[in-house]
């Protein structure tokens, strides 16, 4: 939380509207030349460069291109002298152009794809004479990755092919089927010349069969992202602000809109409250009691709920999916190649989460569409795989939300990697943490997990073994407390038997009774988590959907631990004689017996205990928790001194 006064977000232009745009193409198909053109022909250059290229050129005996035009700007704005990322660029009587990626621009696809820039349409450049390059098609691709959806393609160099329609034709049959193939129409597709100035802004009387419109023509015909307004709404927390008694949520909407009074969904928690004021910048204070999409805006709400940084809020319907599993078409950036298990930090709208490669479905060849199933991602390559995270993130289907619906990856706070999410087949969790009661205000604690984090000296979190009885569990959960203990972490282990004589003594082992006994220890062991506590559960939890609702209730701390020994071996060590009862038709619902028991999935870490001493399983499971639940403080605010009698 902050008590730092308003952020300042500069209020945006309202007298001329502006497009963002990105030129994209082979390097030679002639990026520079179309953007000097246009710069020209636009009449956008600043006063005096025309003459001074045109000086140079004829000083050198060169004949004049426009593309040196665009290097001499270019070469300004590496320079940071005249041009930064937000400039505009050209003007036409309709509206104001930004260029997000100029010719040349490294850093674009990294911006791009962290979403540093995002462009609302492109211009993908094709050299008539060469025609579609393999290159023209991982454009292609990448636009359709990133989500631009209106794409002009400007086939260029027509004078170099005679102006000939045929020619024209020709292209445009291949690259139009190319792009039907993944799911892109072309809003335009215009032969132009650069060079020569064919349907830069007019129409060309060499090319009198082309009917559509010139380059500028087709880019004022484009429209600027306002069809956000009418998509669900969609205001990821980006911070939360504390003035006297309010607090302010603010953030920038990125889809829908919002009014006072409204009632909002918050995800992951799935809490609820209503609007109670939009707070304005004094920049813009309009005193509206509306704001939609593009806006950036602070709330404050009619109680009292616990609203943190990532969250998003949506309104009761059409609310994001939440999710701990999704899949994604992904293009890779990373020097190291992506590959299953590995773990990348995760961006999602204002949300931060560690993701883990769970699987690569398949190798995108943007050139033919061929897949193919590879181990790792190479840079550069297109792929699609399943990320899982801890936790449940708030996304949308991409088809649905471009803007919730792409992500970032970041290693060592580089992004190495961004693309677009698929729920396909996937289940919304959202029922997982629906609270029945109403009424209820959440009071914030005031102590954050990262204080009890510095003062303990590692995190906490739920360390969930799951196994059949008799596979070690509660041997090796005492045996791992005993260990932590002695390094003086705080420690606990909830253990089956000791718990189903109190807590849920209640309970039995039908399918029902099994799921409650689960669901209390879920609860319990997340309380425990978050008080701080490395707690050890032992339970046999033998459905899936049980244990997925445990870890929905630990929220992002629950480690997943199978405790593996096959049935046989169990019956064999049968440390209470159950097998031996069970058997004999003597306990019914027994589990591996005569009730089931499904296999964790995709567990964290899987101790196999027919094999491995009890020394090594500990050993292993020390090892898991260094690694996972005890990292060095990183940020010196999380020292409780800091607080201590400070507003939180
Ligand atoms: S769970 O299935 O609901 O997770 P839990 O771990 O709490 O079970 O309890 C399992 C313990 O209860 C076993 O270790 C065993 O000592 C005892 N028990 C008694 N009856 C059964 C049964 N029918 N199936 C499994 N365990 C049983």
């Amino acid at each position: 939380m902050k008590t730092s006064p308003l952020p300042h977000i500069a209020p945006a232009s309202t007298e001329r509207s502006q497009l963002k745009i990105v030129i994209v193409g082979h390097v030679d198909h002639g990026k520079s030349s179309l953007v000097g053109r246009i710069f020209h022909d636009t009449g956008s250059l600043p006063d005096g460069k025309y003459d001074a290229i045109k000086k140079m050129c004829d000083k050198r005996g060169m004949p004049f291109e426009y593309s040196f035009l665009m290097d001499a700007l270019q070469a300004e704005r590496d320079q940071g002298i005249t041009i930064d990322t937000t400039q505009i660029w050209f003007k036409t009587p309709k509206r104001d152009y930004v260029i997000i990626d100029a010719p040349g621009h490294k850093e674009f696809l990294k911006n791009m794809i962290s979403g540093a820039a995002s462009s609302e349409a492109a211009v993908l450049v094709i050299d008539a004479k060469e025609g579609v390059r393999e290159q023209s098609k991982r454009h292609g691709y990448l636009l359709h990755l990133l989500g631009v959806q209106q794409i002009a393609v400007a086939v260029n160099k027509m004078d170099l092919v005679d102006y000939s329609e045929a020619r024209f034709k020709e292209i445009e049959k291949e690259f139009t089927a190319y792009l039907k193939d993944i799911g892109v129409t072309p809003s335009y597709i215009i032969p132009i010349s650069a060079r020569e100035g064919d349907l830069i802004t007019s129409k060309s009387a060499h090319m009198p069969w082309y009917t559509g419109p010139s380059v500028v023509e087709a880019l004022d015909l484009f429209t600027e992202s306002k069809k956000l307004d009418e998509l669900p709404l969609r205001f990821p927390v980006q911070d939360v602000y504390k003035f006297d008694e309010r607090r302010i949520i603010a953030g920038r909407i990125e889809a829908g809109s919002l009014k006072v009074g409204d009632e909002l969904l918050f995800s992951p928690t799935n809490k609820t409250a209503r609007i109670a004021s939009i707070e304005h910048w004094p920049e813009n204070d309009n005193g509206s009691t509306k704001a939609a999409a593009g806006e950036s805006v602070g709330i404050t709400l009619d109680e009292q709920i616990f609203v943190e940084r990532g969250n998003v809020i949506s309104h009761r319907t059409e609310a994001p999916k939440l999710t701990n599993i999704f899949k994604a078409k992904l293009f890779w950036l990373g020097k190291q190649p992506l590959a299953v298990g590995k773990r990348y930090k995760l961006k999602i709208a204002t949300s931060e989460w560690v993701a883990e490669v769970k699987e690569i479905d398949n190798v995108v060849n943007t050139d033919d569409l061929s897949h193919s199933s590879q181990k790792q991602v190479e840079r550069g390559a297109v792929a699609e795989v399943t990320l899982r995270v801890r936790g449940l993130i708030a996304l949308d289907d991409y088809a649905s939300n471009s803007k919730t619906g792409r992500f970032v990856l970041l290693e060592d706070y580089y992004p190495v990697g961004g693309g677009i999410i698929s729920m396909d087949g996937i289940p919304d969790q959202r029922s997982e943490v629906k609270v029945k009661s109403t009424n209820i205000h959440e009071v914030d604690y005031h102590i954050t997990t990262a204080q009890r984090s510095y003062l303990n000296g590692h995190k906490g979190g739920v360390l969930w073994f799951s196994g059949l009885s008799g596979s070690g569990k509660t041997t090796l959960a005492q045996e791992l407390q005993r260990h932590l203990f002695a390094k003086g972490y705080q420690v606990y282990v909830l253990d089956g038997d000791n718990i189903r004589s109190g807590l849920c003594s209640d309970l039995g082992f039908s399918p029902a009774d099994r799921q409650e006994n689960i669901r209390r220890i879920g609860e319990v062991a997340a309380l425990f988590a978050s008080a701080g506590v490395i707690v050890i559960t032992a339970f046999i939890s033998p459905y899936r959907s049980d244990r997925f609702k445990a870890q929905a209730a630990a929220q992002g701390n629950f480690h997943s631990i199978y405790v593996k020994a096959d049935i046989k071996t169990c019956e064999l060590r049968d440390p209470k004689g159950l097998y031996k009862k069970a058997r004999a038709g003597e306990i019914k619902d027994f589990t591996g017996i005569s009730a089931p028991y499904e296999e964790p999935e995709d567990p964290d870490l899987t101790i196999n205990t027919t094999k491995t001493s009890v020394e090594s399983c500990v050993t292993m499971l020390l090892d898991y928790v260094e690694q996972n639940l005890v990292t060095p403080v990183t940020s010196h605010s999380d020292k409780p001194s800091d607080y201590v009698g400070a507003e939180i």
